[in-house]
């Protein structure tokens, strides 16, 4: 059985469990936050150079990479596919998968968690409010506002959902669970790609398992409670 270290509400965890569910792959999924250091196995080093999550192990293969991963898997069971076959398509899908993961998840998901969840539950720093306004007006709208501009169709990448929905729509979750809600009206066609992307059955399989953490740790769950119900 596939073997992921990290922890369901990481960004890129989600995306590697949501493609492992749609692809109806068991895994074993192995508690590790890297911001928690007493939640690291002895050998984590050696499974993640990067020191991040996730990490898959498939027998005596280990991978570091989200994406990666993501590729690995579809190799190994190419049906359903979550890379889209038609050059062009392949290619976005490539793209918006590396800016969700790059541009999105730098930029704005990774410093508003820190800024509001590990700073001051974990580190026992004060929060600073200055870096969470220049993410929120600054990076936001610009990041919010290029999405918005490729969602032209029900996915971003070719017919079907693709790595690049699943990406950007993990990101979009956990920004909500810190309680920053995407501007529907303003960002409406984003707002829709997220809303179909998470209704897909193994979005919500993955997003009903993490709820026991999501409430373990505080966060915003609610604005799931139509999906889940
Ligand atoms: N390129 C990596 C990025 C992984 C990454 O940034 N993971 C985050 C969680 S979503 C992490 O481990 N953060 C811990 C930290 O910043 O210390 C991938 O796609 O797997």
């Amino acid at each position: 059985m596939l073997k992921i270290y990290g922890v369901p509400i990481s960004v890129h965890a989600r995306k590697v469990i949501v493609v492992s569910r749609l692809k109806a792959l068991p895994y074993e999924l192995v508690p590790v936050a890297p911001v928690i250091p007493g939640s690291l196995p002895p050998n984590w080093r050696e499974l993640s150079p990067t020191g991040l999550i996730p990490v898959m192990q498939d027998g005596d293969f280990t991978l570091a990479d989200s994406s990666a991963i993501c590729v690995y898997l579809e190799r190994m069971h190419p049906q359903p596919s979550v890379y889209p076959s038609a050059p062009r398509d392949h290619a976005s899908a490539l793209w918006l998968e590396q800016y969700a993961g790059g541009t999105l998840f730098r930029q704005i998901v990774h410093p508003l968690f820190h800024e509001t969840v590990v700073n001051p539950n974990i580190l026992q720093q004060p929060t600073n409010p200055h870096r969470v306004d220049e993410v929120v007006t600054r990076a936001m709208p610009e990041v919010f506002g290029y999405l918005d501009s490729v969602c032209g169709g029900a996915h971003l990448a070719g017919p079907v959902l693709s790595v690049a929905d699943i990406a950007v729509a993990s990101n979009l979750v956990t920004l909500q669970y810190l309680g920053f809600m995407l501007d529907r009206s303003r960002f409406a066609k984003l707002a829709g790609l997220l809303d179909r992307t998470i209704r897909h059955p193994a979005f919500i399989e993955a997003l009903r398992a993490e709820q026991p953490a999501v409430q373990q740790m505080g966060l915003r769950g609610d604005f799931l409670k139509p999906v889940l119900a």
